[in-house]
Protein backbone atom coordinates (compact mmCIF):
# COMPACT_ATOMS: atom_id res chain seq x y z
CA UNK A 1 0.00 0.00 0.00
CA UNK A 2 1.04 3.64 -0.69
CA UNK A 3 3.25 5.97 1.51
CA UNK A 4 3.20 8.43 -0.74
CA UNK A 5 2.15 12.03 1.03
CA UNK A 6 2.35 13.82 -2.50
CA UNK A 7 -1.60 12.89 -3.70
CA UNK A 8 -4.11 15.63 -3.37
CA UNK A 9 -7.13 14.71 -1.84
CA UNK A 10 -9.03 13.40 -4.27
CA UNK A 11 -12.71 15.57 -4.07
CA UNK A 12 -10.96 18.99 -2.44
CA UNK A 13 -13.17 18.16 0.70
CA UNK A 14 -12.13 19.82 3.88
CA UNK A 15 -9.51 17.31 6.09
CA UNK A 16 -11.38 15.42 8.22
CA UNK A 17 -11.19 16.67 11.80
CA UNK A 18 -10.58 15.62 15.35
CA UNK A 19 -12.03 12.22 15.88
CA UNK A 20 -15.00 12.40 13.91
CA UNK A 21 -16.39 10.49 11.13
CA UNK A 22 -15.59 11.04 7.55
CA UNK A 23 -18.54 11.65 5.44
CA UNK A 24 -17.14 12.37 2.52
CA UNK A 25 -17.96 9.30 -0.04
CA UNK A 26 -14.94 8.94 -1.66
CA UNK A 27 -14.01 6.16 -4.11
CA UNK A 28 -13.62 2.78 -2.50
CA UNK A 29 -9.96 1.60 -2.71
CA UNK A 30 -9.78 -1.65 -2.02
CA UNK A 31 -12.07 -4.45 -2.22
CA UNK A 32 -13.55 -5.42 1.53
CA UNK A 33 -15.22 -7.74 0.41
CA UNK A 34 -12.51 -10.34 -0.61
CA UNK A 35 -10.72 -9.58 1.87
CA UNK A 36 -12.97 -10.78 4.69
CA UNK A 37 -12.93 -14.20 2.49
CA UNK A 38 -9.40 -14.09 3.17
CA UNK A 39 -8.86 -13.64 6.97
CA UNK A 40 -10.78 -16.59 8.63
CA UNK A 41 -13.43 -15.01 10.03
CA UNK A 42 -16.33 -16.09 7.54
CA UNK A 43 -17.31 -18.98 9.29
CA UNK A 44 -18.21 -16.35 12.45
CA UNK A 45 -20.05 -14.41 10.04
CA UNK A 46 -22.51 -16.94 8.98
CA UNK A 47 -23.30 -17.21 12.38
CA UNK A 48 -23.79 -13.67 13.35
CA UNK A 49 -25.86 -13.40 10.36
CA UNK A 50 -28.07 -15.59 11.54
CA UNK A 51 -28.52 -14.08 14.62
CA UNK A 52 -31.39 -11.51 15.76
CA UNK A 53 -29.78 -8.14 17.04
CA UNK A 54 -32.58 -6.73 19.55
CA UNK A 55 -30.30 -6.16 22.03
CA UNK A 56 -30.54 -2.34 21.78
CA UNK A 57 -33.44 -2.62 24.01
CA UNK A 58 -34.33 0.97 25.51
CA UNK A 59 -30.31 1.37 25.94
CA UNK A 60 -29.42 3.60 23.59
CA UNK A 61 -28.34 6.08 25.83
CA UNK A 62 -31.45 8.28 24.39
CA UNK A 63 -29.45 9.73 21.52
CA UNK A 64 -30.63 10.95 18.70
CA UNK A 65 -28.79 9.74 16.19
CA UNK A 66 -28.92 6.56 13.92
CA UNK A 67 -30.44 3.65 14.93
CA UNK A 68 -29.21 0.27 14.26
CA UNK A 69 -30.52 -1.30 10.95
CA UNK A 70 -33.36 -3.41 12.11
CA UNK A 71 -33.48 -5.06 8.44
CA UNK A 72 -30.33 -7.59 7.78
CA UNK A 73 -29.16 -6.20 4.76
CA UNK A 74 -26.69 -8.54 2.11
CA UNK A 75 -24.21 -5.57 0.56
CA UNK A 76 -24.09 -5.96 -3.02
CA UNK A 77 -22.08 -8.88 -3.20
CA UNK A 78 -23.47 -10.82 -0.55
CA UNK A 79 -21.32 -9.38 2.58
CA UNK A 80 -23.02 -9.13 5.53
CA UNK A 81 -23.54 -5.77 6.77
CA UNK A 82 -21.39 -4.16 9.16
CA UNK A 83 -24.74 -4.23 11.52
CA UNK A 84 -24.57 -8.10 10.97
CA UNK A 85 -21.33 -8.81 11.95
CA UNK A 86 -21.09 -7.31 14.81
CA UNK A 87 -24.76 -7.73 16.12
CA UNK A 88 -24.29 -6.47 19.70
CA UNK A 89 -23.23 -2.77 18.09
CA UNK A 90 -25.43 0.17 17.50
CA UNK A 91 -24.17 1.76 14.36
CA UNK A 92 -23.06 5.05 14.09
CA UNK A 93 -21.58 4.63 10.32
CA UNK A 94 -21.51 1.91 7.95
CA UNK A 95 -18.46 3.60 5.92
CA UNK A 96 -15.93 4.60 7.26
CA UNK A 97 -17.30 1.97 9.67
CA UNK A 98 -18.24 2.93 13.32
CA UNK A 99 -20.10 1.07 15.73
CA UNK A 100 -20.33 1.01 19.47
CA UNK A 101 -22.02 -1.00 22.05
CA UNK A 102 -25.81 -1.16 21.95
CA UNK A 103 -26.63 -2.06 25.71
CA UNK A 104 -24.94 -1.22 29.02
CA UNK A 105 -25.38 -5.28 29.86
CA UNK A 106 -21.82 -5.17 28.38
CA UNK A 107 -20.71 -3.42 31.02
CA UNK A 108 -21.67 -5.88 33.36
CA UNK A 109 -19.58 -8.83 31.99
CA UNK A 110 -15.63 -9.35 31.94
CA UNK A 111 -14.62 -9.92 28.51
CA UNK A 112 -16.01 -8.29 25.86
CA UNK A 113 -17.12 -10.49 22.55
CA UNK A 114 -15.88 -9.36 19.12
CA UNK A 115 -19.41 -8.50 18.47
CA UNK A 116 -19.82 -5.84 20.58
CA UNK A 117 -16.57 -4.49 20.66
CA UNK A 118 -16.62 -0.91 19.38
CA UNK A 119 -15.50 0.04 15.89
CA UNK A 120 -13.74 3.48 15.83
CA UNK A 121 -12.81 3.86 11.81
CA UNK A 122 -11.46 6.74 10.04
CA UNK A 123 -11.42 5.38 6.77
CA UNK A 124 -13.31 2.29 5.34
CA UNK A 125 -11.91 -0.69 6.60
CA UNK A 126 -8.87 -2.08 4.12
CA UNK A 127 -8.53 -5.83 2.12
CA UNK A 128 -5.56 -6.84 3.51
CA UNK A 129 -3.79 -10.55 2.67
CA UNK A 130 -1.68 -11.65 5.65
CA UNK A 131 0.99 -13.26 3.12
CA UNK A 132 1.70 -9.51 1.37
CA UNK A 133 1.26 -7.46 4.38
CA UNK A 134 5.41 -6.63 5.59
CA UNK A 135 5.73 -3.69 9.06
CA UNK A 136 8.93 -1.89 8.45
CA UNK A 137 10.92 -0.58 10.77
CA UNK A 138 12.57 2.58 10.05
CA UNK A 139 14.61 5.47 11.98
CA UNK A 140 17.17 5.76 14.49
CA UNK A 141 17.81 1.70 14.10
CA UNK A 142 20.50 -0.25 13.48
CA UNK A 143 19.25 -1.63 10.65
CA UNK A 144 15.93 -1.13 8.86
CA UNK A 145 13.65 -4.23 7.87
CA UNK A 146 10.38 -5.15 6.64
CA UNK A 147 8.92 -7.93 8.73
CA UNK A 148 6.65 -10.48 7.52
CA UNK A 149 3.46 -11.64 9.62
CA UNK A 150 5.34 -14.84 9.59
CA UNK A 151 8.33 -13.22 11.45
CA UNK A 152 6.59 -11.09 13.76
CA UNK A 153 4.63 -14.17 14.93
CA UNK A 154 7.52 -16.52 15.48
CA UNK A 155 10.40 -15.27 15.72
CA UNK A 156 9.99 -13.21 18.79
CA UNK A 157 7.92 -13.95 21.91
CA UNK A 158 4.67 -14.18 22.62
CA UNK A 159 2.51 -12.12 24.62
CA UNK A 160 -0.97 -11.60 25.97
CA UNK A 161 -2.61 -8.96 28.09
CA UNK A 162 -6.47 -7.93 28.83
CA UNK A 163 -7.08 -3.82 27.84
CA UNK A 164 -9.79 -2.06 27.84
CA UNK A 165 -9.70 0.01 24.89
CA UNK A 166 -11.52 3.07 24.33
CA UNK A 167 -12.22 5.60 21.84
CA UNK A 168 -11.18 9.58 23.22
CA UNK A 169 -14.91 10.10 21.98
CA UNK A 170 -16.61 8.14 24.20
CA UNK A 171 -19.57 10.05 26.07
CA UNK A 172 -19.00 13.44 23.22
CA UNK A 173 -22.71 12.86 23.46
CA UNK A 174 -22.85 14.14 26.60
CA UNK A 175 -21.28 17.65 25.84
CA UNK A 176 -23.42 20.46 25.68
CA UNK A 177 -23.38 22.66 23.61
CA UNK A 178 -23.20 19.60 21.48
CA UNK A 179 -19.51 19.62 19.60
CA UNK A 180 -19.29 17.76 16.05
CA UNK A 181 -18.31 14.01 15.32
CA UNK A 182 -19.67 10.62 16.02
CA UNK A 183 -22.21 10.35 18.91
CA UNK A 184 -20.62 8.36 21.07
CA UNK A 185 -22.88 7.60 24.36
CA UNK A 186 -21.01 4.62 27.00
CA UNK A 187 -20.46 2.42 24.05
CA UNK A 188 -17.22 3.19 22.55
CA UNK A 189 -15.19 0.68 25.25
CA UNK A 190 -14.51 -2.85 25.82
CA UNK A 191 -12.11 -5.05 27.38
CA UNK A 192 -10.18 -8.09 25.58
CA UNK A 193 -7.12 -10.50 25.59
CA UNK A 194 -5.10 -9.49 23.22
CA UNK A 195 -2.02 -11.81 21.72
CA UNK A 196 1.25 -10.44 19.76
CA UNK A 197 4.69 -9.83 19.91
CA UNK A 198 6.33 -7.60 22.22
CA UNK A 199 7.69 -4.41 20.52
CA UNK A 200 10.37 -4.25 22.80
CA UNK A 201 12.10 -7.18 21.74
CA UNK A 202 11.79 -5.99 17.76
CA UNK A 203 13.88 -2.82 18.41
CA UNK A 204 16.42 -4.90 20.57
CA UNK A 205 16.72 -7.26 17.47
CA UNK A 206 17.35 -4.25 15.29
CA UNK A 207 19.24 -1.99 17.18
CA UNK A 208 16.77 0.80 17.60
CA UNK A 209 17.45 3.68 19.61
CA UNK A 210 15.17 2.57 23.10
CA UNK A 211 15.84 5.61 25.58
CA UNK A 212 13.23 7.63 27.76
CA UNK A 213 13.90 10.52 25.49
CA UNK A 214 12.71 8.98 21.99
CA UNK A 215 9.22 7.90 20.15
CA UNK A 216 8.24 5.00 18.16
CA UNK A 217 5.69 7.03 15.51
CA UNK A 218 3.33 4.24 14.31
CA UNK A 219 1.87 4.39 11.20
CA UNK A 220 -1.71 2.68 9.97
CA UNK A 221 -1.29 1.01 5.97
CA UNK A 222 -4.95 2.19 5.33
CA UNK A 223 -5.56 5.84 4.18
CA UNK A 224 -6.71 6.59 1.06
CA UNK A 225 -4.77 8.35 -1.16
CA UNK A 226 -4.59 11.96 -0.55
CA UNK A 227 -6.17 11.04 3.29
CA UNK A 228 -4.28 11.59 6.34
CA UNK A 229 -1.69 8.73 7.54
CA UNK A 230 -3.56 7.24 10.62
CA UNK A 231 0.11 8.11 12.44
CA UNK A 232 0.62 8.40 16.46
CA UNK A 233 3.72 8.97 18.28
CA UNK A 234 4.37 6.59 21.17
CA UNK A 235 6.75 7.55 24.03
CA UNK A 236 9.78 5.31 23.66
CA UNK A 237 9.37 4.45 27.88
CA UNK A 238 5.94 3.05 27.26
CA UNK A 239 6.64 1.24 23.73
CA UNK A 240 9.64 -0.35 25.56
CA UNK A 241 7.43 -1.54 28.65
CA UNK A 242 4.14 -2.90 27.92
CA UNK A 243 3.15 -2.30 23.68
CA UNK A 244 3.32 -5.39 21.35
CA UNK A 245 2.24 -5.88 18.12
CA UNK A 246 -1.00 -7.24 18.27
CA UNK A 247 -2.92 -10.25 15.60
CA UNK A 248 -5.18 -12.27 18.08
CA UNK A 249 -8.13 -10.63 20.13
CA UNK A 250 -10.03 -13.20 22.47
CA UNK A 251 -8.08 -16.07 20.67
CA UNK A 252 -8.92 -15.58 17.35
CA UNK A 253 -7.10 -13.67 14.42
CA UNK A 254 -8.42 -9.64 15.00
CA UNK A 255 -11.30 -9.16 12.87
CA UNK A 256 -10.63 -6.68 9.69
CA UNK A 257 -12.89 -3.91 11.31
CA UNK A 258 -10.43 -4.24 14.92
CA UNK A 259 -6.68 -3.99 12.65
CA UNK A 260 -6.23 -7.33 10.60
CA UNK A 261 -3.58 -8.74 10.17
CA UNK A 262 -1.69 -6.49 13.02
CA UNK A 263 -1.97 -3.70 15.29
CA UNK A 264 -0.59 -1.89 17.98
CA UNK A 265 -1.17 -2.60 21.21
CA UNK A 266 -0.92 0.23 23.49
CA UNK A 267 -2.15 -1.19 27.17
CA UNK A 268 -4.53 1.24 29.18
CA UNK A 269 -4.13 3.96 26.77
CA UNK A 270 -6.96 5.73 24.48
CA UNK A 271 -7.67 3.51 20.95
CA UNK A 272 -6.01 6.28 19.17
CA UNK A 273 -2.85 4.89 20.11
CA UNK A 274 -3.74 1.43 18.95
CA UNK A 275 -2.81 1.88 15.22
CA UNK A 276 -4.95 -0.50 13.31
CA UNK A 277 -3.61 -2.06 10.19
CA UNK A 278 -0.01 -1.11 11.52
CA UNK A 279 2.35 -0.50 8.17
CA UNK A 280 5.05 1.21 9.80
CA UNK A 281 7.38 1.82 12.88
CA UNK A 282 9.69 4.96 12.99
CA UNK A 283 11.89 5.64 15.75
CA UNK A 284 12.48 9.22 16.78
CA UNK A 285 13.67 11.72 19.08
CA UNK A 286 10.68 13.81 18.54
CA UNK A 287 6.85 13.07 18.34
CA UNK A 288 5.88 13.54 14.79
CA UNK A 289 5.70 17.65 14.38
CA UNK A 290 7.25 19.68 11.73
CA UNK A 291 7.25 20.50 7.93
CA UNK A 292 9.05 17.14 7.28
CA UNK A 293 6.05 15.21 8.45
CA UNK A 294 3.56 17.79 6.57
CA UNK A 295 2.24 18.63 2.69
CA UNK A 296 3.99 22.52 2.37
CA UNK A 297 1.81 24.62 3.43
CA UNK A 298 0.04 22.96 6.01
CA UNK A 299 -2.02 22.90 7.44
CA UNK A 300 -3.90 25.47 5.41
CA UNK A 301 -4.02 24.14 2.59
CA UNK A 302 -5.44 20.84 4.79
CA UNK A 303 -2.59 18.33 3.83
CA UNK A 304 -1.58 17.48 6.90
CA UNK A 305 -0.33 14.09 5.99
CA UNK A 306 1.59 12.64 9.07
CA UNK A 307 1.42 15.13 11.82
CA UNK A 308 -2.61 15.42 11.73
CA UNK A 309 -3.75 12.58 13.89
CA UNK A 310 -0.97 13.19 16.77
CA UNK A 311 -0.85 17.35 16.81
CA UNK A 312 -4.37 18.53 15.39
CA UNK A 313 -6.56 15.82 16.77
CA UNK A 314 -6.77 13.88 20.05
CA UNK A 315 -6.14 17.29 22.01
CA UNK A 316 -8.22 18.45 24.61
CA UNK A 317 -8.79 22.26 23.18
CA UNK A 318 -10.42 24.83 25.43
CA UNK A 319 -13.30 27.03 23.78
CA UNK A 320 -10.81 29.55 23.56
CA UNK A 321 -7.85 28.21 21.75
CA UNK A 322 -8.01 28.45 18.00
CA UNK A 323 -5.76 25.33 17.58
CA UNK A 324 -3.97 22.92 19.51
CA UNK A 325 -0.35 23.81 20.37
CA UNK A 326 2.07 21.36 19.28
CA UNK A 327 5.20 19.72 20.83
CA UNK A 328 7.99 17.83 20.18
CA UNK A 329 8.23 16.32 23.00
CA UNK A 330 6.24 16.53 26.85
CA UNK A 331 6.92 16.04 30.28
CA UNK A 332 4.47 13.07 31.55
CA UNK A 333 2.26 10.77 29.59
CA UNK A 334 -0.94 10.07 31.69
CA UNK A 335 -3.37 12.09 30.36
CA UNK A 336 -5.02 13.64 33.81
CA UNK A 337 -1.70 14.63 34.86
CA UNK A 338 -1.16 16.60 31.56
CA UNK A 339 -4.30 18.28 32.12
CA UNK A 340 -2.86 19.81 35.51
CA UNK A 341 0.55 20.57 34.34
CA UNK A 342 -1.13 23.47 31.98
CA UNK A 343 1.95 25.76 31.95
CA UNK A 344 3.95 23.16 30.32
CA UNK A 345 1.09 21.26 27.99
CA UNK A 346 -1.51 23.94 26.69
CA UNK A 347 -3.75 20.82 25.43
CA UNK A 348 -3.35 17.20 26.94
CA UNK A 349 -2.65 14.71 24.51
CA UNK A 350 -4.87 11.33 24.49
CA UNK A 351 -2.38 9.09 25.86
CA UNK A 352 -2.80 6.95 29.47
CA UNK A 353 -6.63 6.84 30.21
CA UNK A 354 -8.60 8.61 32.95
CA UNK A 355 -10.11 6.99 35.64
CA UNK A 356 -14.10 5.85 34.38
CA UNK A 357 -16.50 3.30 35.32
CA UNK A 358 -19.50 2.18 33.82
CA UNK A 359 -22.67 0.40 35.22
CA UNK A 360 -23.83 -2.66 33.36
CA UNK A 361 -27.06 -3.59 35.70
CA UNK A 362 -29.35 -2.08 36.03
CA UNK A 363 -29.23 -1.47 31.91
CA UNK A 364 -30.58 2.24 30.87
CA UNK A 365 -34.65 2.68 31.55
CA UNK A 366 -34.97 -1.01 32.92
CA UNK A 367 -37.42 -2.57 34.99
CA UNK A 368 -36.40 -4.79 37.76
CA UNK A 369 -37.41 -6.10 41.02
CA UNK A 370 -35.70 -7.12 43.91
CA UNK A 371 -33.95 -10.33 44.88
CA UNK A 372 -36.20 -12.72 47.41
CA UNK A 373 -34.01 -10.91 50.29
CA UNK A 374 -34.69 -7.46 48.98
CA UNK A 375 -31.79 -6.57 47.39
CA UNK A 376 -30.86 -5.59 43.58
CA UNK A 377 -27.54 -6.33 42.92
CA UNK A 378 -25.76 -3.35 40.81
CA UNK A 379 -23.09 -4.36 38.66
CA UNK A 380 -20.32 -2.47 36.70
CA UNK A 381 -16.61 -2.06 35.51
CA UNK A 382 -14.14 0.09 36.18
CA UNK A 383 -10.73 1.04 34.95
CA UNK A 384 -8.19 3.80 34.88
CA UNK A 385 -5.92 3.40 32.03
CA UNK A 386 -2.40 1.76 32.88
CA UNK A 387 -3.21 2.90 36.68
CA UNK A 388 -5.18 0.46 38.97
CA UNK A 389 -8.38 1.59 40.17
CA UNK A 390 -8.23 1.47 43.68
CA UNK A 391 -12.11 1.81 45.06
CA UNK A 392 -15.56 2.16 43.35
CA UNK A 393 -18.55 4.27 45.32
CA UNK A 394 -22.23 3.59 43.69
CA UNK A 395 -24.83 6.03 44.58
CA UNK A 396 -28.64 4.72 44.04
CA UNK A 397 -30.11 8.21 44.47
CA UNK A 398 -28.18 10.47 41.97
CA UNK A 399 -25.09 11.12 43.78
CA UNK A 400 -26.42 12.35 46.56
CA UNK A 401 -25.09 9.46 49.32
CA UNK A 402 -22.45 6.80 48.18
CA UNK A 403 -21.49 3.31 49.51
CA UNK A 404 -17.96 1.50 48.32
CA UNK A 405 -18.62 -1.22 46.02
CA UNK A 406 -16.57 -4.54 45.76
CA UNK A 407 -14.31 -5.70 43.40
CA UNK A 408 -14.80 -9.26 42.14
CA UNK A 409 -13.52 -11.29 38.82
CA UNK A 410 -10.13 -11.69 37.32
CA UNK A 411 -7.21 -9.09 37.68
CA UNK A 412 -4.88 -9.81 35.15
CA UNK A 413 -3.27 -6.37 35.60
CA UNK A 414 -4.14 -2.58 35.35
CA UNK A 415 -4.97 -2.39 31.97
CA UNK A 416 -7.96 -4.31 31.94
CA UNK A 417 -11.59 -3.14 33.45
CA UNK A 418 -12.39 -4.57 37.01
CA UNK A 419 -15.76 -5.92 37.73
CA UNK A 420 -17.64 -4.17 40.42
CA UNK A 421 -20.97 -5.00 42.88
CA UNK A 422 -22.75 -2.95 44.77
CA UNK A 423 -25.43 -4.47 46.90
CA UNK A 424 -28.71 -2.48 47.32
CA UNK A 425 -30.83 -2.94 50.07
CA UNK A 426 -34.15 -2.06 50.65
CA UNK A 427 -34.42 -0.40 47.40
CA UNK A 428 -37.92 1.55 47.69
CA UNK A 429 -40.49 1.11 44.05
CA UNK A 430 -40.29 3.56 41.32
CA UNK A 431 -37.43 5.61 39.44
CA UNK A 432 -34.18 5.66 41.03
CA UNK A 433 -30.71 7.08 39.36
CA UNK A 434 -27.58 4.98 39.67
CA UNK A 435 -24.50 6.17 39.18
CA UNK A 436 -20.78 5.50 39.98
CA UNK A 437 -17.17 6.84 40.33
CA UNK A 438 -13.98 5.49 40.96
CA UNK A 439 -10.79 6.07 42.20
CA UNK A 440 -7.38 5.39 40.86
CA UNK A 441 -4.03 4.44 42.35
CA UNK A 442 -2.58 8.20 41.83
CA UNK A 443 -5.89 8.92 43.62
CA UNK A 444 -7.77 10.69 41.22
CA UNK A 445 -11.55 10.34 41.27
CA UNK A 446 -14.03 11.26 38.45
CA UNK A 447 -15.69 13.91 38.77
CA UNK A 448 -19.53 14.67 38.82
CA UNK A 449 -20.20 16.77 35.42
CA UNK A 450 -18.84 18.63 32.58
CA UNK A 451 -18.15 21.88 32.63
CA UNK A 452 -19.51 25.31 30.67
CA UNK A 453 -17.58 26.12 27.08
CA UNK A 454 -17.23 29.71 29.29
CA UNK A 455 -15.32 28.15 31.77
CA UNK A 456 -12.25 27.31 29.34
CA UNK A 457 -11.02 24.49 31.49
CA UNK A 458 -7.80 22.64 30.78
CA UNK A 459 -8.12 19.93 33.61
CA UNK A 460 -10.37 18.59 36.22
CA UNK A 461 -11.70 21.04 38.58
CA UNK A 462 -14.41 21.37 40.98
CA UNK A 463 -16.10 18.05 40.07
CA UNK A 464 -16.42 19.08 36.69
CA UNK A 465 -14.48 17.53 33.68
CA UNK A 466 -13.23 20.11 30.95
CA UNK A 467 -15.84 20.78 27.79
CA UNK A 468 -13.56 21.03 24.95
CA UNK A 469 -13.82 21.22 21.39
CA UNK A 470 -13.51 17.86 20.32
CA UNK A 471 -15.86 15.97 23.10
CA UNK A 472 -12.53 13.84 24.63
CA UNK A 473 -11.89 12.08 27.54
CA UNK A 474 -15.35 12.62 29.36
CA UNK A 475 -15.03 10.77 32.62
CA UNK A 476 -18.21 12.68 34.18
CA UNK A 477 -20.41 10.19 36.12
CA UNK A 478 -23.57 11.63 36.02
CA UNK A 479 -23.32 12.19 32.28
CA UNK A 480 -23.17 7.96 32.70
CA UNK A 481 -26.38 7.72 35.20
CA UNK A 482 -28.84 4.77 35.23
CA UNK A 483 -31.89 5.79 35.52
CA UNK A 484 -34.12 2.61 36.67
CA UNK A 485 -37.63 1.89 38.02
CA UNK A 486 -37.68 -0.91 41.25
CA UNK A 487 -40.71 -3.24 40.69
CA UNK A 488 -43.13 -3.44 43.56
N1 LIG B 1 -4.99 2.74 11.11
C1 LIG B 1 -5.93 3.17 11.98
N2 LIG B 1 -5.82 2.84 13.27
C2 LIG B 1 -6.75 3.25 14.15
C3 LIG B 1 -7.84 4.05 13.75
C4 LIG B 1 -7.95 4.37 12.38
O1 LIG B 1 -8.89 5.05 11.93
N3 LIG B 1 -6.97 3.92 11.52
N4 LIG B 1 -8.73 4.49 14.71
C5 LIG B 1 -8.19 4.60 16.06
C6 LIG B 1 -9.17 4.95 17.06
S1 LIG B 1 -9.63 6.58 17.13
C7 LIG B 1 -9.63 4.04 17.98
S2 LIG B 1 -10.64 4.52 19.22
C8 LIG B 1 -9.24 2.62 17.89
C9 LIG B 1 -10.48 1.75 17.80
O2 LIG B 1 -10.15 0.40 17.73
P1 LIG B 1 -11.29 -0.65 17.45
O3 LIG B 1 -12.00 -0.23 16.19
O4 LIG B 1 -10.65 -1.97 17.34
O5 LIG B 1 -12.25 -0.59 18.62
O6 LIG B 1 -8.43 2.34 16.78
C10 LIG B 1 -7.47 3.33 16.48
N5 LIG B 1 -6.59 2.87 15.45
MO1 LIG C 1 -10.88 6.90 19.06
Amino acid sequence: MSRSNTANTAEGDETVDDDRASTSTRDRFVNRRRFLMTSGVLAGVGVLAGCSQNQSESDDGGTPTAEPESTPEADEDDEPSLQNRYPGLRILSPEPENGEAAARATYGDYITPREEHYIRNHYPTPSIEESEWNVSLTGLVGSEVDLSMEEIKHSFSTESVTHTMQCSGNGRNYFEPQVGGNQWTFGAAGNTVWTGTPVSEILEQYGAETGDEYFLTVMGGEHPDGEDVFCRSIPMQKVMDDTMLAYNMNGSPVSPDHGFPVRLLVPGWYGCNNVKWLSRMHVMDTMVIGDEWEEPGAPENGQRTYTHWQQYSYRVVPEEDTRATHYEEIPVYDTREQMEQTDEIANAYMFDQVEKSLIGYPGLGQTVSPSPAGTIEIIGVAWAGDDAVEAVEVSTDGGDNWGDAEFFGPMDGASGWRQFRYVWENPSAGEHTLVSRATDERGYTQPATISNPDDQLRSIEDDQYPWNQSGYGCNAYMAEAVNCTVEE
